[in-house]
């Protein structure tokens, strides 16, 4: 079964990102639960920010579950990549990931990593792809069992080409999961991405089948699914097809404003998945 969720964020400086709520915690649970989402996906500055016993509460009185945490703001407020060629930034990103997954596994829910995974070839010292890809490799293979102690996965998610250089296509990114020893890395497949990068969305998830751990819900301009120009329908048939079991997350602009566009995106899932 498909669950829903939608995404918050507290991160003052990804102000203007896709995130629809913001800021408050309590009201955009309270928000969530009313409009009928199975799972809020947070967004925050550090897992260390996080209080975790309120977060437990106040996903209990509202009947909800933690669907993921994302490390966007690693990227966002420190810079950190896993593929930066400073090996100390390397491991503050490495540590900034390993804290999102530890507080994310005490609620049975994975960590994100989008734009933390970096590009290369760029800065005042630039390194071939191939060794970026190396580092990326060393720091999943160490990250992933780190998840997987916790008895969840970790989400790599491939990003378009304006946002990353790594990996763009659900097929390049599942030839390049082989290559890992760890196999608790799964992708984090992007509806927004994926319109600008693959030829048939439908085809690149069948094709990413049991690699997909969790789906950004999104229409073509970023906004609620409904609100652009994908064609869904093919895209929730592949989806239910392959028994895909997990969330569907309205990672969305809040355009108009926050409650029209999880209202849109309820509206969506339903129709699609329900
Ligand atoms: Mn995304």
């Amino acid at each position: 079964m498909i669950s829903s969720a939608i995404t918050l964020s507290l991160v003052p400086e990804a102000r203007g990102g896709p995130f629809v709520f913001w800021d408050d915690l309590e009201a955009g649970c309270a928000k969530a639960a009313e409009l009928g989402f199975d799972a809020i996906e947070i967004f925050p500055s550090h897992a260390d920010d996080l209080d975790g016993l309120a977060l437990r509460d106040l996903l209990r009185r509202h009947g909800l579950k933690l669907a993921a945490v994302g490390t966007g703001a690693g990227w966002v407020k420190r810079k950190l990549r896993l593929t930066d060629p400073d090996p100390h930034v390397r491991m503050c990103a490495r540590d900034f990931i390993g804290a999102a997954i530890d507080f994310a596994g005490g609620f049975g829910a994975p960590a994100i990593i989008g734009s933390m995974q970096g590009r290369w070839g760029e800065g005042p010292n630039p390194v071939p792809r191939e060794q970026s890809l190396a580092w990326l490799k060393e720091e999943l293979d160490q990250l992933g069992p780190r998840a997987h102690a916790l008895e969840v996965p970790l989400l790599y998610e491939p990003l378009n080409r304006y946002e990353t250089n790594l990996f763009n296509t659900v097929a390049d990114a599942v030839n390049f999961l082989g290559t890992l020893r760890t196999q608790n890395v799964k992708l984090l497949c992007d509806l927004f991405h994926m319109n600008i990068e693959e030829a048939d969305i439908a085809s690149a998830l069948r094709l990413a089948g049991p690699h997909l751990g969790h789906l950004h819900f999104a229409d073509s301009n970023r906004r609620a699914i409904g609100f652009g120009h994908t064609d869904i329908a093919p895209i929730a048939a592949a989806l239910r097809e392959m028994n895909y079991g997990g969330y569907v997350s309205a990672e969305v602009l809040p355009l108009p404003d926050s409650e029209t566009a999880a209202r849109q995106t309820i509206a969506s899932f339903k129709r699609w998945f329900r």
